[in-house]
């Protein structure tokens, strides 16, 4: 019963921390949600994910976690993003380099969604490993607009750092 409590108080700190810290990330059981945000303030020059750019922030999430990214353009050019196979530092991507059908928006990753639009797409997260989130407007990945995703055996939630 303690350890009921506990996990009970752990998921209501949870549950405000999400609400006053506005974490992009949120885990229910298999279903994470990732709430991916191009051109977030004036970092990098806008040319950013959440803030994180050349890799400087790292979405973490479970393997087997059916992984749903909310993703929404707030910056001032247009922007994309392609999840891609993790290792040599990407200069580029299109949808042809996601690592997972569906992980990347939107259908014209080149052209990117322009500002203040939003697009949801869902996949699988079933290979563990490290992935880059990569935008694929021309010039960008270039420019430092790719983040870190780490698909990860041992994390039970998922994370933003
Ligand atoms: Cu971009």
């Amino acid at each position: 019963m303690r350890l009921t409590s506990a996990f009970s108080i752990l998921c209501l700190s949870a549950a405000l921390g999400t609400a006053f810290a506005a974490s992009p990330v949120h885990t229910s059981g298999h279903a994470v949600t990732l709430d991916l945000i191009s051109g977030q303030g004036t970092a990098n020059g806008g040319l950013n994910f959440n803030g994180g750019f050349k890799g400087s922030k790292t979405f973490t999430v479970p393997l087997g976690s059916v992984v749903t990214v909310n993703f929404q353009n707030m910056g001032t050019l247009a922007h994309s993003f392609v999840i891609r196979k993790g290792g040599t530092v990407p200069t580029d991507a299109d949808a042809t380099d996601a690592a997972f059908p569906a992980a990347y928006a939107p259908m014209k990753v080149e052209a990117g969604l322009k500002t203040g639009m939003t697009q949801k797409v869902t996949f699988k997260a079933n290979k563990a490993g490290a992935y880059y989130i990569v935008c694929g407007v021309p010039g960008h990945a270039m420019g430092g607009q790719y983040i870190h995703l780490v698909i990860s055996k041992t994390a039970r939630t998922a994370s933003f750092n």
